[in-house]
């Protein structure tokens, strides 16, 4: 297990990953394991995400909880300069500054969140380390960076060449609108359940393409974004976050769970609430990834182009969400 996270690490560090320090702390179960009890660990992941869904997955095998295991799947796209929508590389605000959200919950109902971080990549395992080392819950802008430098993380430069041409043509466009569809997306909602059928969760994202500055999406809001009861299920967002906060979806989501919906069906009602406030056919993307306790996995968004990535028993696949339209 040690020389298997140390592989992981190392491969990370060829990618030019600069690895949060919580991040290399994932721990492995220290119980024994009863056989009887043993789960069958998985981790389900919004949109085409396979690297990172399979680290998530290979650290359940190898016995880690399910928040280290998510915490470190997510980190891959943190890292990838390529996803502009998560970590390095994130679009950035109207500004041009890369402000990047995020936040965790695990099985006991613990969470961490930090909203509109500058500079810093790790953005799940800061939260994490918000969830473990703070007497709070969020932690906010200038705050975050702060307390994440103090717990050894390095300030980067976010913002990568592509994204700031991309920006630049933005600007020379003029008009705001908030674009979240078919391109503007890939939010990484992470659920995983480990071997002692323990559930958490992780969001990480960098939010809406040119935001205004300050602007926070659903992403690291606990209830909105993701949200995990152990007894019944979790659930993660991606799409328009003032959507999702307005109905408070992914809570709504375990709370349909809890009064007998399937994963699927609590989805489809949850996407359901927003699309029935609009005036017939959204022009705005959400979509919703569930599992309950049983192990079911739901899916559904707005519109067609919403996937997700599934890890189990050693193999990866990225499925194709049903959806309204
Ligand atoms: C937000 N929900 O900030 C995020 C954006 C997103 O895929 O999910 N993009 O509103």
């Amino acid at each position: 297990m040690k020389r298997k996270l140390f592989l992981g690490q190392s491969s990370l560090a060829t990618l030019g990953v600069l690895v949060a320090p919580s991040i290399l702390k994932a721990k492995k179960i220290v119980k024994p394991l009863n056989t009887n009890n043993i789960h069958i660990s998985y981790a389900i992941s919004t949109w085409n995400v396979p690297q990172a869904t399979k680290i998530a997955g290979e650290a359940l095998d190898n016995g880690a909880n399910a928040l280290d295991a998510a915490v470190k799947g997510v980190a891959f796209e943190e890292s990838n300069i390529l996803n502009t929508t998560v970590g390095r590389g994130g679009t950035p605000d109207r500004d041009g500054s890369v402000t990047l959200d995020a936040c965790v919950m695990n099985h006991k109902g613990d969470c961490g969140s930090v909203l509109a971080v500058e500079d810093i990549t790790h953005v799940a395992s800061l939260a994490k380390e918000v969830m473990e080392k703070t007497p709070h819950v969020i932690l906010a802008g200038e705050g975050a960076r702060t307390f994440a430098i103090s717990q050894g993380y390095l300030p980067e430069n976010l913002l990568s060449d592509e994204g700031k041409k991309a920006w630049r043509k933005w600007l020379e466009n003029g008009n705001y609108r908030p674009e979240i569809n078919i391109e503007n997306h890939d939010t990484i909602g992470m659920l995983c359940c480990d071997q002692e059928g323990l559930l958490s969760g992780v969001c990480t994202t960098s939010g809406l393409a040119y935001k205004m500055k300050g602007r926070v999406g659903d992403s690291p809001i606990i209830g909105s974004g993701l949200f995990i009861d152990n007894n019944i299920g979790g659930a993660v967002a991606t799409g328009l976050g003032e959507e999702v906060i307005k109905t408070v979806g992914s809570f709504l989501i375990v709370e349909l769970m809890r009064q007998g919906r399937t994963p699927q069906e609590a989805c489809e009602e949850a996407v359901g609430r927003i699309v029935e406030k609009q005036n017939g056919k959204p022009d705005f993307q959400v979509a919703y990834l569930a599992t309950n306790k049983k192990g079911d996995i739901g899916a559904f968004s707005i519109h067609k182009g919403f996937s997700f990535t599934k890890y189990k028993n050693k193999t990866n696949h990225n499925i194709t969400s049903k959806a309204m339209f």
